[in-house]
Parts: structure tokens; sequence; C-alpha cells
């Protein structure tokens, strides 16, 4: 058990494309353990192996909503691996992204609306369904981890730019290095 540092840009890991899993094993199991713990901590709702410097094609996903008044956490894990795209909607809609490698930094993407994926689960079981609103979202923004693809490559030059600037300027007013 283990939370894992998060890679953040500039980091060149994080261009790196992910192979696929060939066997969902205990090594397979025991990372994915460990990038929950990550990300529930980060918090975030998604992380992909790779930032957490493992260049597989794992993701994890919890969707969990605020603790609601008086109410329980709802906690709804799943696991992604070798996911796949098979169809698309024509129909984008924005959502406004966050990434933990790009911390503290948001912006509105357009993706297809809904999709048709295919992936495993840490069991090695194959699943299929079709995905929509926040679950879609996000699996798309973790895919483009895998491909070495951050949410800000989708912004135009100008407002990656700016995303980039504040960050930096973010880093700076904390005292880290800038980027
Ligand atoms: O925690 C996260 N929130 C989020 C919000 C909107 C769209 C995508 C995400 S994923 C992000 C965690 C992360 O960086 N996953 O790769
Ligand atoms: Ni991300």
């Amino acid at each position: 058990m283990a939370i894992l540092p998060i890679v953040e840009v500039p980091d060149p890991r994080l261009r790196q494309i992910s192979s696929p899993v060939k066997e969902v094993n205990a090594e397979v199991r025991a990372l994915i353990k460990d990038m929950f713990e990550t990300m529930y901590d980060a918090p975030g709702i998604g992380l992909a192996a790779i930032q957490v410097g493992v260049p597989i094609r794992v993701l994890v996903m919890d969707l969990h909503e605020p603790e609601e008044e008086g109410g329980e956490p709802v906690n709804d894990p799943r696991v992604f691996i070798n996911p796949e795209i098979l169809t698309h909607s024509e129909e984008e809609v924005p959502y406004l992204e966050g990434c933990l490698s790009v911390p503290d930094q948001y912006a509105e993407v357009e993706r297809p609306d809904h999709i048709r994926a295919r992936w495993l689960d840490e069991k090695g079981k194959q699943h299929e369904e079709q995905l929509d609103g926040l679950l879609a979202v996000c699996l798309q923004h973790e895919m483009d981890h895998l491909e070495g693809i951050l949410f800000i490559d989708h912004l135009s030059r100008l407002k990656r730019e700016m995303v980039l600037k504040k960050l930096a300027k973010m880093r700076k007013d904390r005292g880290e290095r800038a980027a």
C-alpha cells in the first residue's frame, strides 16, 4: 500500500505511449491498489498508470459524489485495463476538465457525448458498455493519457499557453521551480 508521487507537466513521461497489459496478474493488481490510494489522496476522479510513472494501459476511476449533507460518501471504484473506444457519438459536449498532472488548472474541452467502450477489469474479465456523462468524459481523458495526450492539447494554442502560464505562476508563488 502506497501513495505514489504524481508526475506533472512538463515531465516527458506524460508524453509516452503506454503499452498493453499482457497478463492481469498480482503485480498489476498491486499497482491498481496503489493507484486508487494515490487517486483518493490527491483527490481526483481518475488516474492513468503513466501519471505515477508506469507506462502500461491501466486506468482507475471513481466518480464518487462529494459527501452529501448527512450522507455517506458513495464510492464506485472502476478499473479499465487495455480500454478501447469502439464507437462514439457525433455530438460533442463541453466539460470543464482538470488533470492531476496539470495541477489546479481547468479548461473546457469538447468530446463526444457518449461512447461504446471495451476493457478488461482487475480480474481480466472483458466488459463492453455504452458510457455517457462524466464517465464518458473521464474515460476519454484517461485514455488520452495512454497516448501521451493531455487535456490542454485539446485547447487553442492561446488557451493552452494561458493555462501553462498560470501554472508556472502558481508554482512560482508557492516557491517551486517554474516549468
Ligand atoms: O480528477 C480529475 N478530474 C477531472 C475532471 C474533469 C475531467 C477529467 C478529470 S480527470 C482528473 C484526474 C486526472 O488527471 N486523471 O487523469
Ligand atoms: Ni489527467
